[in-house]
């Protein structure tokens, strides 16, 4: 029998299917679609903004929203989310302010909330270094008697980590009511997924921490809903943790200090782009009935609008004081750093 590519193994999907996913009535559709188009809508001018040298170093997200969409939606407004660089924007889902995370892109102090305030993290640069910390919260909230989830997003070359191990390991171990997202955008920078690992999938990794993995198509953002949906019954109701491998592709670089010329097939990266994840929906959408050209246009221009906003809320903010740098670096710091400093 052939072989079934391990990008079409097991996928859970919705929209390829044309079916409807119980509960979730037209408002919620659209509540889904407006988070779809606001992340996209953030993603596209962040990606101008450091063209015009407005925002610094910028990692794009790009067909990654329904993965960061469809998960928010299936948690409570009390559940926590921890991201990595990848769902820098996610807080936005939140009720977080866009000049807040234009502010973290322009290395500005402004960009660093209270997490409590939001039930988000801060963002996470060092791969997979919060999976233990979803993992803690959630089994402390567990042991304070609450029914909290947590959440946390990282990548398929986080798999390969010694925290991601940890994370999950502690998460089985205490079933910590956590779920671990994987996007797997099937690249880590320059790394393919087939030089990452020797697992016939991300989700198999499951097994050896007692805990379910599903996999899930990542550009269909219902099924995304679905599965997370599972997941946060199971761990609300004392299941313990899931691992969901959310299986997408990389269609933009890295970063926009990145060149993928030199390592992707751009043809396979334009054959993806053509069956991005916000046009995937709006298109299921249409045929349901549920969306149309006023209300599209409406969504889109309220996102825009909040960029115009944001950008300029974030561009008046004065400039922080260098010496914060060193506020929480040094008790006692060197007397060498003063040199040319103070004067
Ligand atoms: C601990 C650690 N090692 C290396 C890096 C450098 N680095 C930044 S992004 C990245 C690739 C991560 O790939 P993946 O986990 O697939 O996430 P993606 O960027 O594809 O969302 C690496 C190695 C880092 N940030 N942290
Ligand atoms: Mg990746």
């Amino acid at each position: 029998m052939a072989k079934v590519a391990p990008e079409e193994f097991e996928l859970r999907r919705v929209l390829d299917e044309e079916r409807e996913v119980d509960g979730l009535s037209h408002d919620d559709l659209l509540a889904i679609y407006r988070s779809l188009t606001l992340l996209r809508t953030y993603d596209e001018r962040s990606v101008v903004f450091h063209r015009q040298g407005r925002i610094g170093t910028y990692a794009i997200f790009w067909n990654h929203e329904a993965m960061q969409a469809g998960s928010v939606h299936a948690l409570d407004d009390g559940d926590w989310i921890f991201p990595s660089y990848r769902e820098s924007a996610i807080g936005l889902l939140r009720g977080m302010p866009v000049s807040t995370v234009l502010h973290w892109w322009r290395g500005h102090p402004a960009g660093w909330w209270n997490p409590a305030d939001y039930r988000v993290a801060s963002i996470c640069v060092p791969i997979a270094t919060h999976v233990p910390h979803a993992a803690g919260l959630a089994w402390g909230e567990k042991l304070k008697g609450r029914d909290t989830v947590s959440i946390a997003y990282f990548g398929d070359g986080a798999t390969s980590e010694g925290a991601f191990h940890e994370g999950a390991n502690f998460a089985g171990v205490m079933q910590a009511p956590a779920i671990l997202f994987c996007n797997n955008n099937q690249w880590a920078i320059s790394t393919p997924l087939s030089a990452q690992t020797r697992a016939e999938t991300l989700a198999a990794k499951a097994a050896g921490y007692g805990m379910p993995g599903v996999r899930v198509d990542g550009g269909d953002v219902l099924a995304v809903f679905e599965a997370t949906r599972e997941a946060v019954e199971r761990a609300r109701s004392g299941g313990g943790p899931t691992l969901i491998e959310a299986v997408s592709y990389r269609a933009a670089p890295h970063a926009t200090a990145d060149d993928p010329r030199a390592y992707i097939d751009m043809d396979r990266v334009a054959q993806e782009r053509e069956n991005e994840c916000v046009g995937r929906y709006e298109r299921y959408l249409r045929a349901l009935g549920v969306l149309d050209d006023a209300t599209a246009e409406e969504i889109k221009n309220d996102a825009l609008e909040k960029m115009r906003a944001g950008i300029a809320e974030a561009e008046a903010e004065p400039d922080a004081d260098p010496e914060l740098v060193f506020d929480n670096a040094y008790v006692l710091p060197p007397p060498n750093m003063r040199e040319g400093w103070d004067g």
